[in-house]
């Protein structure tokens, strides 16, 4: 039996991830961690228990896991990289002070943990092209020093203690669902919002600028999957490559317009965001994670294109 506790629930990856944990593990308690301001509401609230956990409170941590008995925390509280950059000091309380008191409380009480990782851990001085999984970092964003950080010390809690720590970087996640807020990679789930919607698209990130992408039921199944991956194999933990896509502005409007071929975009590109993209790579070597734990991401941009418009559509009666 698995219980788990997800900090930062109601986040973009946080409200799918809780209500497909509690897809799978059914006699368990999957408890939606959350901060005051940002409860769980709808299916998300009636379908299991939640309950108030501010990632830089380690007593509330600590009282969730001894209430709920839990075994496995998945850590999503994060600022992602655009908004920190506005606010690099609470970036780093949240990314690296809250993973502390996280990693602390699974020391003391025997928890597993997830901390995304992500394509924002890179820097300039990092190949571009199929990154791979071990090589340069140096990242220039207070986002990436933070994802850089958790990735040291997750890996050194696994080592001094033992903790048994695992994460993948993700690249920039696509979903209908919850809207993401304050990344560089936005505008790839903001284009299709208007194209399902009928109106014309102005996009942040200049033509050429290509990154990672991930359609978010691969990006779900990555997170469950290397939890419960035999660690026989392991040789990395935190964190792992992984890929599905990748893009820029110009391939995923041409890839909506074979749908919608009435669409529009134009460019008015953001400095700060595009500044952040150029800084990263254009796409991942995944080979260790498909290796050591068996990763294979299941959508291309095709499918996906597909699947969030007759999403989007249909919300929106179109
Ligand atoms: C962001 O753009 O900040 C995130 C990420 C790639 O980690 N989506």
């Amino acid at each position: 039996m698995k219980n788990v506790l997800i900090i930062g629930s109601t986040g973009q990856i946080g409200s799918e991830l809780t209500m497909k944990l509690r897809g799978i593990y059914t006699k368990g308690n999957v408890v939606a961690g959350y901060i005051p301001g940002a409860e769980p509401k709808g299916e998300l609230k009636e379908s299991g228990p939640s309950t108030v956990v501010d990632i830089t409170n380690a007593q509330q941590i600590a009282d969730a896991v001894d209430k709920y008995q839990i075994d496995t925390i998945y850590n999503l509280a994060a600022l992602l990289s655009a908004v920190a950059e506005a606010k690099p000091q609470l970036a780093w309380k949240i990314g690296v002070g809250g993973l502390f008191n996280v990693l602390e409380v699974a020391r003391e009480k025997g928890c597993a943990v997830f901390t995304p990782s992500s394509i924002g851990s890179f820097g300039p001085e990092t190949p571009k092209d199929k990154t791979p999984q071990d090589t340069v970092r140096n990242p220039r964003t207070m986002y990436g020093v933070t994802k850089v950080t958790g990735e040291l010390l997750s890996d050194y809690y696994f080592r001094r203690f033992g903790v048994d720590t695992r994460s993948v970087r993700f690249p920039g996640l696509i979903s209908y669902v919850t809207l993401p807020g304050g990344g560089t990679t936005d505008y790839a789930v903001d284009i299709y919002y208007s194209a399902a919607k009928g109106e014309k698209f102005v996009c942040p990130i200049a033509a050429g600028t290509f990154m990672d992408m991930m359609y978010m039921p691969d990006a779900l199944r990555a997170a469950i999957e290397i939890m419960e991956a035999d660690p026989a194999k392991f040789v990395h933990r935190n964190s792992f490559n992984i890929a599905s896509m990748s893009f820029d502005p110009e391939i995923i409007y041409h890839k909506i317009q074979e749908y919608c071929p009435d669409f529009r975009m134009e460019y008015q590109v953001d400095p700060l965001r595009q500044g952040i993209a150029e800084s990263w790579p254009n796409s991942l070597d995944d080979t260790c994670a498909r290796e050591e734990w068996g990763w294979k991401p299941e959508y291309d941009l095709d499918a996906m294109t597909r699947d969030m418009l007759e999403k989007l559509r249909a919300r929106f009666n179109r």
